[in-house]
């Protein structure tokens, strides 16, 4: 969580003053009593009434409320605003994933409707879906790169790649 606490800070420092006004709107939207931090029940209320009950679980808010206060002040609703903004719910058990996760390759460039599993469900191969290619999120990022080579393409840079074929030469000689 702390590596996603600094991602969040990091990520509205560098936003647009749209987007900052839009995470001060989030906050304003869960503080319904107007005393400048969110308690338990607002934001419970706030996730309902706006379809985010997925991130109604594991102890969420106690996650989110670093100082143990028991109100979320703006920076702890930072975190869940930036986890909403890039973190999926797994397709298949529906848990919110915080780490890596496995996409579907097609799917994946229709940004709305992307389908995505924790690397449990992934791993059980049981998910039906009309696609058959998943790759996990760093993966799928390195796909996505424009590249010339084929080393490239698989973001090895030419050490790694220069080294496949020296193996390739010495599988040849023997
Ligand atoms: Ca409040
Ligand atoms: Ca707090
Ligand atoms: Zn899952
Ligand atoms: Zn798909």
């Amino acid at each position: 969580m702390d590596e996603l606490r600094r991602a969040s800070i990091t990520y509205y420092n560098t936003s647009t003053s749209k987007e900052k006004k839009l995470a001060r709107k989030v906050f304003k939207a869960m503080d319904t009593d107007g005393d400048g931090r969110v308690g338990v029940a607002e934001f419970s209320n706030f996730l309902s009434k706006h379809g985010l009950k997925r991130f109604n679980q594991l102890n969420f808010f106690t996650q989110l409320d670093k100082d143990n206060n028991g109100y979320l002040d703006f920076d702890e609703v930072l975190l869940f605003y930036y986890i909403v903004r890039t973190r999926p719910g797994c397709d298949m058990c529906g848990t919110l994933i915080m780490g890596m996760y496995y996409s579907c390759v097609k799917c994946f460039s229709k940004a709305a409707d992307s389908c995505d599993l924790c690397p449990s469900c992934h791993s059980l191969g049981t998910f039906k879906h009309r696609h058959a290619e998943f790759l996990d999120n760093y993966a799928l990022l390195r796909k996505q790169r424009p590249s010339t080579s084929t080393s490239e393409a698989f973001g090895l840079g030419m050490d790694l790649g220069g080294l496949l074929t020296d193996i390739q030469n010495g599988c040849n000689q023997m």
